[in-house]
Formats: C-alpha cells, sequence, structure tokens
C-alpha cells in the first residue's frame, strides 16, 4: 500500500518555496524524519514525516513552491504508522488532552481512595499563649475569646490543617457576605519555626562558636591590616560580622560540595562579604597568611580579590555577585537551569541546591524581587534565599519606619514562596512563653527598624527602658533579669540553632522555593565604634582597644601584644578546632566554594555543514537573521551538537522567524503541556514539553540572559557544555542588561549572543528606542566578548563555526556577539581568495577591486547592512565619475581596534625591534588610497581604527537618535546612503587634492544634499 505525505498546514502561508529536500528515493524513513524544509519571507521550518517506510516517490524539488496539501512524497508504508489525515479520523482526541484525561482520572480516584481519611496532626497547643489579646480595638473581648477557645480546641483535637481550613472557610464566607477586608500575609513578629518544631543541630556548638571566632577575627584582621598598609584598598568588616553565623552553619552542616559522587550545591556568597570566606580558607589550610595579607592587592600574583570575581580567583570563586541585585537573579536563572538539564536528561537529579545570600539592602534593587515570581512558579524547590536582615544598608537604616522582614515575607509569600523567619534568638524563647498577655508579641509587632537598630547601639538598660518599658506588663516580664542578661537576648541570625532549624526545614522542602529571613546586627561584636552604628559599613579599620574588645567578645586566644600587631590566628593542625572544621567538610564532600570543571568538549561540525550558506543565493533573497535560522536548523542535525544548543528567546521567536523551533524541539516546560494549543493543527504549533528545548523567556531580556550565563557556565557548575544562543532584539541587549553582560564575562560564560534586527537604519520603522547604533560599542567594552557585525551569510557562517571550535572545542573562556539583520537581500558566494575565511574572523577581507578607469582610487570599508550601500556607491563612483575603489567588507572594527591597540603597544615597548604592522595596516596600507569607512554604527565604531590606518582616514556613521521611516530615508537622513557614500567619497578625494572641488558640488546638486542642515545627531 502507498501511503502519501502532503504538505502541512503552515498556517497563514500559501505558495512556500522548498529551499532543500532532504531525503532521497528509495530511503526508509521513520515518523518525524525532517523531509523538506520550507522558507517564506519571514521562516524557515523543517517538515516532519508523519508516515513510515520506505520513500518510492518524492513529488517536489528545491525551488518548487507548495501549499498546504500539496503531495510531498509516497512511501510504500508498511503498516505500523498511518499518515496524519487517517488517524486523527481514527484517534479524534489529541494526545495532549488524552494526557490531560488520563491525569485527571487518575487524581479523581486517588483522591476518593484518600477522601475517607482525615489527615490529623498531633499539635502541642501552648498553654493559654495569647489568649488574652491585648484588647485594642475589641469590642467584644468575651465573644474574641471564646472564638480563641474555639480554636485552640480545633488546634487541640485535629491539628493545624483543619484549624487553617476552617479560618479560610470563615474568610470566605465573610467574603460572600460582602467583607472585603484583605487579609495580611505577614505573621507577627516572631520566628516561623516555633520552639518545639525545631529540629536540633547534631554539631558541637561549642566547637563551632570556637571556629566561628577565629574566622570573624581572621576576616576583621586581613581588612585592617590591608588598610594599615595601604589605607585606600578599602573594605568591609561589619557586613560579614553579622553574617557570620548565617554561613558556618552551612558550611558544618549543610553545602555539599562537588566530588566525583555529586554535582555539589551551589552557594551564591554576598559580594562584600568576602573576607569571611577567606578567612575560612585559611583555617581550612587553603589559604596562607601571605595571600591573606594579599587581600584587595590583586595586580600581582597571589592576591585575593576584593569581591567574588571568577575571571581573577578562576579556581576559587563561581559567582560574581557583588552588583547588588544580579546575585538574586542569577541564582533564581541557576536552579531553574538546573532542573532544565534534569528535565532534558542532560544531569542526574541528585538534589542539589542553589543557595543564594542577599543584604536586606540588596533587596530594594528592582532586580533582587524581579524574578521571584518564576522561581514560584517553576516549583524552584532547589533554590533557597538567606537575606541577612541587619536592618542598615550603607548609608543607614533600610527601613527606619518600617520592618524589612515583614514587607519581605509579605511579598515573598504572596509570589508563592515558602517564607521561614528567624527573628528572635533561642534566649527570647522563655520570655515569648511567659508573654500571657501578648504584650511583649505586641511590642515586637509596634517596633520598628529604626528603633531596633537604635537599641543594639545603646546598652542593655535603654533596651530595657525603651523597649520592656512601654507597657506595665513586659517592665514585670523581664524584672528579674539583669541589664546584662537583657543585653544578651539575641537575634536569631546570630543563633546557631534557630538558623539550623531553618536551614534543616528549607533543604527539605518540597514543591516551592524558599526564602530565610533572618534578623542580625550590623557589625555584631564590633563595640562601640562599629555595632549597629549608621557608619557601619564604611568601617574599614579598628583602634586597639576596639580590636581588644573585638577578642574579647569572641575570646580570641591572642595576647595583648598579638591583637596590636593584628596578627592572625589559626590553630595548629591537631588542634579540636581545624580537626572538626576539616572532618566536617570531608563529610561534605569538599570544600566549598571552589570552582572546576571536567565537561567534555563539543566537536565543532565539519565546515561542509555550513557550505549551503557559502554559495549564491542567486536573485533569492534573505536576511542574515533567516540565514541564522537556517544555520542553526542544520546545527540541530549534528548529533554531537544538537542535544547541547540552548535556544534563548525573550517572546521574539515569530519575529526572528524561529517558530518552526517550537514543534521540532519544544519550549521547555516543567509541566509539560495541559492544554491543547490554539493551533495543535499547524506546523509550527506552539509545543511545550517537559523535555523542551527552547528556553522561551516572554517579555524578560534580564532573565534570559541570567539563564543564558547559566547555561554559558554549565560546564562548570554541571560539567556538561552548553552552548546557548541568545537571540534578543539588539537594542535590548547590552544596553537594557549591560551588567549582566559584565558579569558574564566575569563568569567566564561561552555562547553565543544573537543582536537581531540590528542596526540604526536596518530596522526601519520602529523608531528610537527600538533601532540600534551603539551595541557594539558596548560590547567593546567586555574584554572577553568577541563581536562581529556581518553581512553575507558566508560570514556569518564562517564566525559562527569559529565560535564553536574556540569556545566549546578548544574551551577558550570567550563569547560571541553577533549582529544579525531583518532586511532582505540576495548574497553572493563566498570570494574564492584562500585568506578570505582568515580575514573574516580577524575583522577585515578585501571583497571586490573595482578598477576599470586605472587612475583615482579611494578604500571604501564598512560593515552590516552599509556595505552594500558601500557596493552600490562604489559603482556610481567607477561607471559615473571614473574613481576606481576596494571594497573591504569589515566584519569587526571591535577586533580590528584590539589588534591595533595591542600591535602599537608592543612597538612602543620595543623601540629596537622592528616595527610590526597591524592587521588594519596589513590590508589598508597595500595602497596610499585615502579611505572612507561606514556603518549602521555611530561613527565611534569605525573611528576605533583611525590610529592605525597611516592613509587619510574619514568615516561616516549614524550618531544622534533613531526614528521611524523607511530604510531608503533613514539611510538618507544618517548619510550612510550609496548617494551619501559618493558624494563623501568624491569630497574626501578633493579634500586629498586629488580631484577637484567640482564634482563634489555636481554630486551635492544631483542628490539634493542640503549641506547648511544641522549634524544629525542634533536633530
Ligand atoms: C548595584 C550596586 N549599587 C551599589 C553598590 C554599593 N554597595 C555595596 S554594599 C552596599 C550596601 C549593602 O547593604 P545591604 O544589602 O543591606 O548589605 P549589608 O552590608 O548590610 O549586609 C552598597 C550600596 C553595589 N555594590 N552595587
Ligand atoms: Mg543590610
Amino acid at each position: 500500500m502507498s501511503i502519501q505525505l502532503k504538505v502541512p498546514d503552515i498556517g497563514d502561508f500559501e505558495q512556500v518555496e522548498i529551499i532543500e529536500v532532504i531525503v532521497k528515493a528509495g530511503e526508509n524513513i521513520k515518523k518525524n524524519d525532517p523531509v523538506v524544509t520550507l522558507e517564506s519571507d519571514k521562516s524557515s521550518v523543517e517538515v516532519p514525516s508523519t508516515v513510515e517506510g520506505k520513500i518510492s516517490n518524492i513529488s517536489v524539488k528545491v525551488g518548487d513552491k507548495v501549499s498546504k496539501g500539496d503531495l510531498i512524497l509516497e512511501v510504500e508504508g508498511n503498516g505500523k504508522s498511518l499518515p496524519d489525515e487517517v488517524k486523527k479520523t481514527s484517534d479524534q482526541i489529541p494526545k495532549s488532552t488524552k494526557n490531560l484525561i488520563e491525569e485527571a482520572e487518575k487524581t479523581i480516584e486517588q483522591e476518593i481512595k484518600k477522601a475517607p481519611e482525615v489527615e490529623k496532626e498531633t499539635i502541642r497547643v501552648a498553654e493559654d499563649k495569647i489568649s488574652k489579646v491585648v484588647s485594642d480595638g475589641d469590642i467584644d473581648p468575651v465573644e474574641t475569646k471564646e472564638w480563641i477557645d474555639s480554636l485552640s480546641s480545633v488546634l487541640e483535637t485535629d491539628g493545624g490543617k483543619r484549624a487553617q481550613f476552617l479560618i479560610k472557610q470563615l474568610i470566605e464566607h465573610s467574603y460572600r457576605q460582602g467583607s472585603d477586608l484583605v487579609l495580611s500575609r505577614n505573621t507577627p513578629y516572631v520566628n516561623t519555626i516555633s520552639p518545639d518544631k525545631e529540629t536540633k543541630s547534631p554539631g558541637d556548638q561549642n566547637i563551632e562558636r570556637r571556629i566561628r571566632s577565629l574566622i570573624r577575627w581572621n576576616a576583621a584582621a586581613m581588612v585592617v591590616r590591608a588598610n594599615k598598609k595601604f589605607p585606600e584598598l578599602g573594605g568591609h568588616i561589619g557586613t560579614f560580622a553579622s553574617a557570620a553565623t548565617l554561613y558556618d552553619v552551612g558550611m558544618n552542616h549543610f553545602w555539599r560540595a562537588k566530588n566525583n559522587k555529586f554535582g555539589g550545591d551551589l552557594i551564591y556568597f554576598q559580594g562584600h562579604s568576602a573576607p569571611g570566606m577567606y578567612a575560612r580558607a585559611f583555617l581550612e589550610g587553603r589559604l596562607s597568611e601571605k595571600q591573606l595579607d594579599n587581600f584587595r592587592q590583586e595586580v600581582n600574583p597571589g592576591g585575593l580579590s576584593s569581591y567574588p570575581h571568577p575571571w581573577l580567583m578562576p579556581n576559587f570563586w563561581q559567582f560574581p555577585t557583588v552588583s547588588m541585585g544580579i546575585g538574586p537573579m542569577l541564582a533564581i536563572y541557576q536552579a531553574r537551569f538546573m532542573k532544565y538539564l534534569i528535565n532534558r536528561g542532560l544531569i542526574k537529579d541528585e538534589g542539589r541546591k542553589v543557595w543564594a545570600f542577599l543584604g536586606d539592602g540588596e533587596m530594594d534593587e528592582p532586580e533582587s524581587m524581579g524574578a521571584i515570581g518564576l522561581a514560584a512558579r517553576e516549583n524552584l524547590d532547589n533554590l533557597i534565599f538567606v537575606v541577612n536582615c541587619n536592618l542598615q544598608r550603607l548609608d543607614g537604616p533600610v527601613r527606619g519606619n518600617g520592618k524589612i522582614i515583614q514587607e519581605l515575607e509579605g511579598i515573598f509569600r504572596g509570589a508563592g514562596w515558602d517564607v521561614i523567619k528567624v527573628i528572635w534568638g533561642s534566649y527570647w524563647d522563655p520570655l515569648l512563653a511567659k508573654d500571657k498577655t501578648g504584650h511583649l508579641l505586641k511590642i515586637m509587632n509596634e517596633t520598628v527598624d529604626g528603633e531596633y537598630q537604635a537599641f543594639k547601639a545603646r546598652n542593655g538598660l535603654y533596651v530595657r527602658e525603651k523597649f520592656f518599658g512601654k507597657y506595665a506588663e513586659t517592665k514585670e516580664l523581664v524584672s528579674s533579669l539583669s541589664d546584662k542578661d537583657i543585653w544578651r537576648l539575641n537575634r536569631g541570625g546570630h543563633d546557631p540553632h534557630k538558623v539550623y532549624a531553618a536551614y534543616d526545614q528549607a533543604s527539605k522542602n518540597k514543591g516551592k522555593p524558599t526564602v530565610i529571613i533572618a534578623k542580625t546586627i550590623k557589625g555584631y561584636g564590633m563595640g562601640k565604634t562599629g555595632e549597629s552604628v549608621n557608619t557601619t559599613h564604611q568601617q574599614k579599620k579598628m583602634g586597639v582597644d576596639d580590636l581588644m574588645y573585638y577578642r574579647d567578645r569572641f575570646d580570641v586566644p591572642l595576647t595583648d601584644k598579638q591583637v596590636q600587631d593584628i596578627q592572625y590566628f589559626r590553630p595548629n593542625e591537631n588542634s579540636e578546632e581545624i580537626k572538626y572544621l576539616k572532618d566536617r567538610r570531608i563529610k561534605l564532600g569538599g570544600f566549598i566554594p571552589e570552582r572546576t570543571t571536567y565537561a567534555k568538549q563539543i566537536k565543532a561540525p565539519q565546515k561542509d555543514i555550513f557550505d549551503f550558506l557559502k554559495e549564491s543565493t542567486g536573485k533569492k533573497e534573505m536576511s542574515t537573521t533567516m540565514a541564522l535560522v537556517r544555520l542553526l536548523t542544520n546545527l540541530l542535525r549534528d548529533k554531537n551538537v544538537a542535544p547541547r544548543l540552548v535556544p534563548i528567546i525573550p517572546d521574539e521567536a515569530r519575529t526572528f522567524g524561529m517558530e518552526g523551533f517550537f514543534q521540532k524541539i519544544g519550549i521547555y516546560a516543567h509541566e509539560g503541556q495541559k492544554y491543547e494549543p490554539e493551533d495543535s493543527e499547524q506546523l509550527s504549533s506552539y509545543r511545550e514539553d517537559k523535555k523542551g528545548q527552547v528556553l522561551e523567556e516572554g517579555i524578560n531580556e534580564a532573565g534570559s540572559m541570567a539563564s543564558w550565563i547559566a547555561a554559558g557556565t554549565s560546564y562548570t557548575n554541571h560539567d556538561i557544555e552548553m552552548i546557548p544562543i541568545y537571540l534578543f532584539y539588539s537594542m535590548f541587549g547590552f544596553q537594557r542588561v549591560g551588567d549582566f553582560a559584565w558579569a558574564a564575562g566575569d563568569s567566564q560564560a561561552r555562547g553565543f549572543l544573537i543582536g537581531a534586527t540590528s542596526g540604526r537604519t536596518t530596522l526601519a520603522g520602529e523608531g528610537l528606542q527600538h533601532q540600534d547604533g551603539h551595541s557594539h560599542l558596548l560590547a567593546s567594552t567586555i574584554p572577553n566578548c568577541i563581536s562581529y557585525d556581518p553581512t553575507f551569510a558566508y560570514e556569518l557562517a564562517v564566525i559562527f563555526r569559529e565560535g564553536l571550535r574556540r569556545m566549546h572545542e578548544k574551551k577558550e573562556n570567550i563569547f560571541y556577539y553577533i549582529t544579525t539583520m531583518n532586511e532582505n537581500y540576495p548574497h553572493p558566494a563566498m570570494p574564492k581568495d584562500k585568506g578570505c575565511e582568515d580575514g573574516i574572523l580577524k575583522g577585515m577581507y578585501k571583497f571586490k577591486e573595482f578598477n576599470k578607469n586605472k587612475k583615482i582610487k579611494i578604500q571604501l570599508i564598512g560593515s552590516g547592512a552599509i556595505l552594500r550601500e558601500i557596493i552600490s556607491g562604489a559603482e556610481i563612483l567607477q561607471n559615473e565619475h571614473g574613481i576606481d575603489s576596494d571594497i573591504w567588507s569589515v566584519t569587526s572594527f571591535n577586533e580590528l581596534a584590539r589588534d591595533g591597540m595591542e600591535t602599537e603597544r608592543y612597538n612602543l615597548l620595543n623601540p629596537d625591534e622592528k616595527n610590526k604592522a597591524s592587521y588594519v595596516e596589513q590590508c589598508l596600507g597595500q595602497s596610499n588610497s585615502p579611505v572612507l569607512a561606514a556603518s549602521d554604527y555611530m561613527r565611534s565604531h569605525s573611528e576605533q581604527i583611525r590610529p592605525f590606518v597611516k592613509n587619510s582616514f574619514y568615516s561616516l556613521g549614524t550618531d544622534g537618535f533613531g526614528r521611524s521611516d523607511t530604510r531608503k530615508n533613514l539611510r538618507k537622513f544618517f548619510e550612510v546612503d550609496k548617494e551619501h557614500i559618493v558624494t563623501y567619497a568624491l569630497s574626501v578625494l578633493s579634500n586629498e587634492q586629488l580631484i577637484s572641488s567640482k564634482p563634489v558640488k555636481d554630486a551635492i546638486k544631483k542628490y539634493n544634499i542640503d549641506t547648511k542642515r544641522s549634524f544629525p545627531s542634533k536633530l
């Protein structure tokens, strides 16, 4: 029996061209094998087979135009599979819907089975606690008591869940009855985990305290010593002082290192708490005294970087975090990418976690909480945030008039996170238990952060009077405590028991991300000059008295003389402390932080896989974006490369003609697809899949960039090399997420950034905020970013393959920024010249010579879309003005400038050696003719090479705000169209006294150029 394969529904398109026939007659094909590639003027997409068997006849060839229902091929069916049309009638329900129904049926069955069992929870109701709620605004205390008593009884007999259920019912009922009061997402200002529910730490608290004290001391000492030597160096003491316990509990009990058996937890340390991490590494024997002494002195080898910078300490730091707000987003997308790798079957699910340490001031950065919704939506139970609420930022209180902990609780809970507040230390437990009247809780709720901060800057007597003294009941509550006892009442973030309990609960959490909000004291233990005062953040020096106080406060075994000399302290190798510390880390698999990579290279595909882009397209027009999509489609057929590609798109796939990827490789969705998409019958249907490969990030450039960094550093964080390709509107790239791009460089991320629809005049009709004429300049600021602005498909192919080879085969720590355009034009074949590929990669090559007249010559150089204006201009110059020219295609002004600077520096530093010629000079110095450069970017883009060009040099560019219009009008406006190029070329030659000014004036007249018009950047 012969079965036909017809053109499926391809959306709104008719008469679409077949650009490739992938199969041959006589071959056996399976379901989903691509058979032909179709290309409209907007996108190219493969047609997968829906039939199986031996191909008996192919009815189409390259160049044919087809529409829905046209015959593509016929197979001799083997009876295993039926064409879609036949199948659909026998199986009316789409698979996704069928799965959904099956799942729903299963759940209902399970629920029916479960129903009779009422889950009971044993709960010990704290005896009569807060039963006498403070009666402010209570119009009927007796009634209130009755309700509370009923609830207590439910709690006791049926547990918390039942009580919560009843409360929910009551609230819903009151809404239905007309109440519109929104109930708070906040709980009272006490710890989330009650003392009876705390998991106890198995650690030896005495030894752990001694270790922590030494880490505190050494961290402070290294900052003070560095600033004594060079006061300009700076550093921070107060931040780590507030966070030491939060880190120590993690290091001693929770964070598992990467080793040959386990992938490791990933910890994002708060950037300016770095001294604490060095101090611990010193005790662990990983860093020497000499290294500590070189804190913040990184120019000579052996220094320690001020903050976590993987670029500067590549075997130590994993994540750059110090630019506030970057860490939280990177951590969220890191956790998401970990799930992506697991769901795609590329790494094992080992229960690894991502922890991120953040400052309370840092939470004001829009980025810090900008992606918390995603974390909840994606059920990132592998993610734990720890927000160190020391109530202060750099200048003063974070929320002097409010409560940062409560504010964060509401926001995170509202977003769907589990919130664990760690506010009070164990010394408060008995007081809270004795607070029968609820007055202590009332003060806790009423006191604002400015007051909480001020208390800790004073003393016990002050706290007694100002805090407990507010109500007679609380004054009485502490009447038996001395001022010293009151001063000892500790905050949760400094209590290892409370911190342990919170970490333990967070580590076991399922289905949701967790945030631990811990209350601490900035500059904890620093005494009068540094503890809880507004200037703590800036404290880099400590006087002898303060140091003595610090030593005594933490019982550091140093003599007065040693303190005066600010000596480090490391107990000997056999001491209890060092043995304990090392033993803990051995049990947890190794040291943290540590950056390693065991990822295998990805073999770059054979060159010929890109050959189709090196041929002329004839009259057929195509954009470079489309060329890239075709290139990626081909790469997806390469067995080595295909699974490692991570296409990342922020809601622009259709703009870039990439919707074909939806069906082909699927959109990653951790829940799969719970609905039948509206376009399910179409070839490019919106297919979400748990194993999907495309990261469709929505309108979220920062998130896309964070995903790209996670994928680009997967080689170290997950030991698997991935190839992220993030395509974006070029204007919404570096300009929008520049700091992330900088962090990508620091992180040594490898991958491709594609600035699509690029150029100030090439993206027509979009206007000032869309049209990019400077992203290449921004790209040039990142040392390990290699950028290209190609014009032709073959240039793109050569650049892309070399990127794959350098980054993913040779493992160079660089990343690529390539601009592509949406202007359709024909592409020539790659010039046969042997040096062409080399030139493309170095940044320029001679594209063409116009030599008809053999008299006067100009060198015209340019990149991207404007190269075509230059080529047209050169033809006019030759044919109408008798001027010859050499045309150079500049694929990268940035790379040329880098080479130029390096060469010039070498020549200046080696005066006795023969001068080297920069690559630009090697190219343009072959002739004496003047040079005119042009691009679709600001003049400073091409101006970068001026110092290295010995010939006279002139440049044109698109300086100024973009605006919407046609390409033709825009290029005229910015004076980079072929007419301006001709006119300026003539003027250059006249200026160089090679021709008279007459042809220039003629051209100005002929092309109607307004010479009195203002410079475009002023318009
Ligand atoms: C984007 C950015 N802006 C400003 C700074 C400078 N800075 C460093 S630490 C800091 C205060 C941080 O306060 P917080 O987050 O509360 O941390 P803490 O030191 O109190 O733990 C500031 C403003 C920065 N590092 N990054
Ligand atoms: Mg703070």
